[in-house]
C-alpha cells in the first residue's frame, strides 16, 4: 500500500469573485487554480493550507473552511493524491505574484474552466453554490478523465 499524498487547495472568495493563480511551473503549470501544495511533516493540513496560500499569493487567511475533498488517481501510478479544498473570505494582504503563481481575480460568472484542470468544471460550481463535496477522478495523462464520482456531502 502506498500512502496517499496529502495536498491542499485554497480559494479566496469574495461576494462575486474568486482569486485564481496561473501556475507558472511544476505540476499543473499553465492552468489557473487555487493556491496550495504538499502538507509537510509536523504541520496539520490546515496549517499547510495557510502556509501555501501565503507563500504563493502573499495573503494570510484569518479563517479557512474546508469545503471539499478530492481523490485523484493517474493511470499507472499507485500513488493517490488526496486534496483538501478550503475556502476563505477572511484574509489579510494584497495578492502578490510569486515564483509559483500569478494571481488574478475572476468574476464567478467567468471562471476560465478551459484553462483549468478538467475536473474543476464539475466541482467548482458546487463550491460556488456553497455546497460541500467529495469526489474521485481517475486520469489518463493530465488531460483525460476516465472515471469519476462526485457527490455533495453534509460533512467532510
Ligand atoms: O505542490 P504542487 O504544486 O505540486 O501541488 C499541486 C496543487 O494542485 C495542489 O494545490 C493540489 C492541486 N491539484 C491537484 N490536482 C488538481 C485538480 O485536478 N484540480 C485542481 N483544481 N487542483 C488540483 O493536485
Amino acid at each position: 500500500m502506498v500512502p496517499n499524498k496529502l495536498l491542499t487547495l485554497v480559494f479566496v472568495r469574495e461576494a462575486s469573485r474568486i482569486l485564481l493563480g496561473m501556475k507558472k511551473k511544476g505540476f499543473g503549470a499553465g492552468r489557473w487554480n487555487g493556491f496550495g501544495g504538499k502538507v509537510e511533516k509536523g504541520e496539520t493540513i490546515e496549517e499547510g493550507a495557510k502556509r501555501e496560500l501565503q507563500e504563493e499569493s502573499g495573503l494570510v487567511a484569518e479563517q479557512l473552511d474546508e469545503v471539499g475533498r478530492l481523490m485523484f488517481e493517474f493511470e499507472g501510478d499507485p500513488q493517490l493524491l488526496e486534496v483538501h479544498v478550503f475556502s476563505t473570505r477572511n484574509y489579510k494582504g494584497t495578492p502578490t505574484e510569486s515564483d509559483e503563481m500569478r494571481p488574478q481575480w475572476y468574476n464567478i460568472d467567468s471562471i476560465p474552466y478551459s484553462n483549468m484542470w478538467p475536473d474543476d468544471k464539475y466541482w467548482v460550481p458546487l463550491y460556488l453554490q456553497d455546497k460541500k463535496f467529495s469526489g474521485y477522478f481517475k486520469f489518463k495523462g493530465h488531460d483525460d478523465i476516465i472515471e469519476q464520482t462526485l457527490k455533495e456531502v453534509d460533512n467532510l
